[in-house]
């Protein structure tokens, strides 16, 4: 289902028809995409669930990093239920109706174990959710019709779920209401998310939001952070503690360009048969789905390779392959949209279409047997080279 973006209005209205069914239902069941945003975003949500006395039961199966261990021992000590396994998830689930809420997560595809939570989802009567993001594009939807949305242009969901509280606060009448939505455990919940989406403010929607809550939460933070010194009491802190989880994303792409072909300033790796939405990590760590972190890959290949990178994959999910190729930032050398043309020659009519700027392409091909498909890219690979040895540096 399509996915319709909301305006500053229309996100006060939502806010108040989800806080409806928020009253109006006693048990939840908190299922996404096990990245920091999403796990952020949940736990703050649970965690003021747990203020109303309502039950939260969260999904989080192996994969998702460690380094949020701190937050998930906040929930657990809150008595929110967290849940490793699917079979256990499967038994709470059937025993009576919760209210799924889905955060921070763009498609179905990425929901772990979705076939049999689904299977059960789909004998309920009731039929309730939220859903919360702000992914825009590409295969994003609205996952559950007739769910209670809110999704709007944003640096994190914690974000919006910061508005949220601070929309239902101000409805109040009580002087300082404000704050009694930002007890510690909620404000480092979401820190969580709003560091690790921006990368700390580095990659920004809406700089005014950012700046706006981050300053808020840390000084919250440092003013209810109290006794032992291992405790986070900065923005800056918390982002250092899960940081740490980039050197599984930085391990596992760094493994992957390392096997990439070489030859004369040129790189090319083809991926092994994975689901756009399957973990590249050894781990099945959430924060390096396929489709997370194919750009960041190819995006190294090339620096990796002194001159151009070409990184292709296919998409199980369109049914075609991609080729990305990118230039290295010191080489400027050669045009790569020049490029479509002998990729149409050496494809034929399994060549679809694609283009790009000079230095950054994209190219789609439809299906064909793969040792045909890498019997072709290595003609392109050594089509690529020769244009190099041509070209001017
Ligand atoms: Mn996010």
């Amino acid at each position: 289902m399509n996915k319709i973006e909301i305006n500053e209005e229309e996100f006060i209205k939502k806010t108040f028809q989800i806080l409806d069914m928020i009253n109006d239902s006693t048990s939840f069941f908190f299922y996404f995409s096990p990245d920091p945003d999403a796990i952020g975003v949940s736990i703050a949500l649970a965690l003021f669930l747990n203020s109303l006395e309502k039950k939260s039961v969260v999904y989080l199966p192996n994969g998702y990093d460690y380094n949020l261990n701190f937050l998930i021992k906040i929930a657990e000590y809150n008595h929110i239920k967290i849940i490793y396994d699917v079979s256990t998830v499967l038994k709470h689930l059937k025993k009576e109706e919760f209210v799924f809420v889905t955060c921070d997560t763009p498609t179905y595809r990425l929901l772990p174990d979705y076939k049999k939570i689904f299977k059960v989802w789909d004998g309920y009567i009731q039929k309730k959710s939220i859903e919360i993001d702000h992914h825009f594009g590409g295969d994003s939807e609205q996952i559950y019709s007739g769910s209670e949305t809110i999704f709007f242009q944003a640096n994190s969901c914690c974000d919006m779920i910061a508005e949220f509280f601070q929309i239902i606060a101000t409805k109040s009448t009580r002087t300082n209401e404000l704050v009694t939505y930002f007890p510690r455990n909620i404000v480092l919940s979401l820190l969580v998310g709003m560091c690790y989406d921006t990368q700390f403010g580095k990659f920004l929607v809406n700089e005014n939001n950012y700046n706006k809550w981050v300053n808020f939460l840390s000084e919250r933070l440092n003013n209810l952070t109290w006794g032992q010194s291992s405790h986070m009491r900065t923005a800056n802190e918390v982002f250092d503690t899960i940081n740490k989880m980039s050197e599984m994303k930085l391990v596992t792409m760094s493994n992957l360009v390392d096997g990439a072909l070489y030859k004369n300033g040129v790189g090319l790796l083809i991926l092994p048969m994975i689901g756009k939405y399957e973990s590249l990590a050894e781990n099945g760590d959430a924060s390096c789905i396929l489709n997370k972190i194919s750009s960041d890959i190819a995006n190294m290949l090339p620096e990796n390779a002194g001159k151009i990178g070409v990184f292709c994959y296919y998409d199980d999910i369109k049914k075609q392959y991609l080729v990305k190729i990118r230039r290295s930032s010191q080489y400027k050398g050669i045009d790569l949209r020049n490029f479509e043309n002998d990729l149409k020659k050496i494809f034929g009519t399994k060549y679809i279409g694609g283009g790009g700027h000079p230095g950054a392409t994209s190219f789609r091909m439809s299906k064909l047997p793969r040792t045909l498909f890498v019997k072709k890219m290595n003609e392109l690979f050594e089509v690529i080279i020769d244009s190099i040895n041509n070209a001017a540096d």
